[in-house]
């Protein structure tokens, strides 16, 4: 077993890692950025690295100076969590020339199911049904709208060959919004994977997003930890998981764990890997491959007891499996809710800042996985995700009462996240019929009630000692000696709680700090779109601009309606965090 591994990443996933490093007796070594000197993930290591300036392409994206911290330190492997350069076959390539071993799969497995055209051609091959549609590049419009005509029908799903997690997907409900879709999937397969070529499905009504996770040894064996389900999202971003899924019967249990065992050994697959599908009327059909621990990995854990993290490490060190698949049994329900500090009721606009008061919830069968706590300052410059809280029980009902239990308990003061909405969707009919709730996720009257109570402050005030005082009170004639103990009183003997109403420092933020009718960036990115000009009348929750950052396009709405007076943003100009985007009077 290794003596010492570096963990390429940072918050929850950074500390989930070294968690099990910790339990197996490995010794821990973390990598930060300049913001990051004090995280919990770099004073949680036995030994820290810095790596640069914030930005991720200055740190933790730099492969030479992970690998630089790799050899002062003298790690024998590198976990890279999930994200940064997970699945970035290169990076898998230079830890093996330089002798480090990469807890991940072989770099060739990483670039195999990396083109989504590729790993399509090699499950078709290996017998694993793929959503009807091209395996090759369509080149042209026109060639996709011959395909089309021929074999697929609308309506299609135009998708990125670079692509993945639903980055550069679009669809065509008919022939007049082919050209838009094409086009845009390719725009966006350009800007993000340096590659516009895309491919066509057929488009799924309303399937579910049902996945599977395997391990594999480098001694040939391959088994399943059967599946999750993860179709509540916005905007392809995963917001709720849970295991088992509650379409799947024993049946499809077993098919479909048998898709992802094939699927992996189609593409010489070792260590933890997720086969990701879509489910609708019973039909199963592979999407692609992730190449990586995955978020929602821990719902697994929760219902199988097996460590996934602990698998891959064992793995990477050469050890067989210790399960066989008869060894692995499902027991109960879990359910993952993704905390992130993000708005669900201004179209889930991030929210960063500072964490004021911080409790998680505890209690029996109750997991967070988490990297923040109180004071910690949450960066635009990341993943918004800081947590996430996991609950297991006996079924799905009983899972769901557990979670509703524990967000109730959770306590994060100072941001906004998405506790509320949580709350909000756990309680609803849809999830309870377990439906996939597209309709409330898509839903803004719905999610505009969401809005959270202001939060308090941030640790704006030293809480006053308390005092002792005795009084006399009479209560209908009857005099009781009673002691106060609370707040001690202002020197002008006015009653403390009033005299603690001062004007608190403004913060800004999307909830509209700063002048009347101003509407400040609650990030720093580019502007992509602008919806408004001067003097337009817009409604509450209309679509001011697109802002793009971290790679996601953010839909800034209108906080109340009234007319765009004053416009302070541009197509294609950058922005930064609190500055005017528009006042609306
Ligand atoms: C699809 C689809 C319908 N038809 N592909 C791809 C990435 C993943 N995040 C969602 N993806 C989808 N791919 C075809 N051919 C619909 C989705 C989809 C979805 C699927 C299951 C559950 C929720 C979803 C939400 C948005 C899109």
């Amino acid at each position: 077993m290794f003596d010492k591994v570096l963990v390429a990443n940072r918050g929850e996933i950074a500390i989930r890692v070294m968690r099990t490093l910790e339990e197996l007796g490995i010794g821990t070594v973390a990598v930060y950025s300049e913001p990051d000197r004090d995280a919990p993930h770099v004073r949680r290591a036995d030994e820290a690295y810095l790596l640069g300036p914030g930005p991720a392409n200055q740190s933790y994206l730099v492969v030479e100076k992970i690998l630089e911290v790799a050899r002062q330190s003298g790690v024998a492997a590198i976990h890279p969590g999930y994200g940064f350069l997970a699945e970035n076959a290169a990076f898998a390539r230079a830890c093996d020339e330089a002798g480090v071993v990469f807890i991940g799969p072989p770099a060739d497995a990483i670039d195999a199911m990396g083109s989504k055209t590729r790993a399509r051609e090699i499950m078709r091959e290996a017998g694993v049904p793929i959503v009807p549609g091209t395996t090759d590049p369509v080149e042209t419009v026109e060639e996709a709208q011959a395909v089309i005509d021929d074999s697929i029908g609308y309506p299609v799903a135009i998708k990125a060959a670079g692509g993945g997690g639903g980055k550069g997907f679009r669809v065509a409900q008919s022939e007049d919004e082919l050209d838009k879709a094409f086009e845009g999937a390719s725009r966006e397969g350009e800007k993000f994977f340096s590659d516009p070529t895309v491919y066509i499905e057929r488009y799924l009504a309303d399937p579910r997003h049902v996945e599977v996770q395997v391990l594999a040894d480098a001694h040939g064996n391959v088994i399943h930890l059967f599946e999750r389900d993860c179709s509540v999202q916005r905007r392809h971003q995963k917001l709720i998981e849970e295991s088992p899924a509650p379409a799947v019967d024993p049946d499809l249990r077993e098919r479909i764990g048998k898709i992802g065992v094939d699927a992996a050994r189609a593409v010489g697959y070792r260590s933890a890997g997720t086969v990701e599908g879509l489910l609708q009327d019973g039909d199963y059909f592979f999407l692609e491959m992730n190449t990586r621990v995955q978020v929602e990995h821990c719902v697994t854990e929760m219902v199988t007891g097996i460590d996934i993290v602990r698998e891959q490490v064992k793995i990477a060190a050469g050890e067989e499996l210790a399960y066989r698949q008869a060894d692995v049994v499902i027991r109960g329900h879990a359910i993952e809710c993704r905390i992130n500090v993000e708005d669900a009721s201004k179209n889930f606009a991030p929210a960063p800042g500072r964490i004021g008061s911080y409790r998680e919830p505890t209690g029996p069968f109750v997991r967070v996985d988490s990297g923040a706590e109180e004071g910690y300052e949450v960066l635009p410059l990341y993943d918004p995700l800081i947590a996430k809280l996991i609950v297991w029980d006996v079924d799905r009902e009983a899972s769901t009462r557990r979670m509703l239990r524990a967000l109730g308990e959770y306590e994060i003061a100072g941001v906004k996240t998405l506790i509320p909405f949580h709350r909000a969707l756990l309680a609803s009919e849809q999830w309870a019929r377990g439906e996939t709730c597209r309709d409330l996720v898509e839903d803004k009257e719905w999610l505009a009630k969401l809005a959270p109570p202001p939060p308090p402050a941030a640790q704006d005030e030293e809480p006053s000692e308390k005092v002792e005082r005795e009084y006399a009170v009479e209560v209908s004639g009857r005099k009781f000696d009673v002691r106060v103990i609370g707040e001690p009183l202002t020197p002008d003997g006015a009653a403390p709680t009033a005299a603690r109403k001062a004007p608190r420092r403004e913060r800004k933020d999307s909830g509209g700090g700063g002048a009347p009718g101003e509407l400040v960036s609650p990030l720093q990115g580019t502007v992509l779109r602008v919806a408004v000009e001067q003097g337009t009348p817009v409604e509450q929750g209309a679509l001011i601009c697109v802002i793009e950052a971290m790679k996601m396009e953010n839909e800034i709405t209108a906080p109340s309606g009234g007319t765009v007076e004053e416009l302070g943003v541009s197509e294609g100009g950058s922005i930064s965090t609190g500055d005017r985007i528009a006042v609306i009077k």
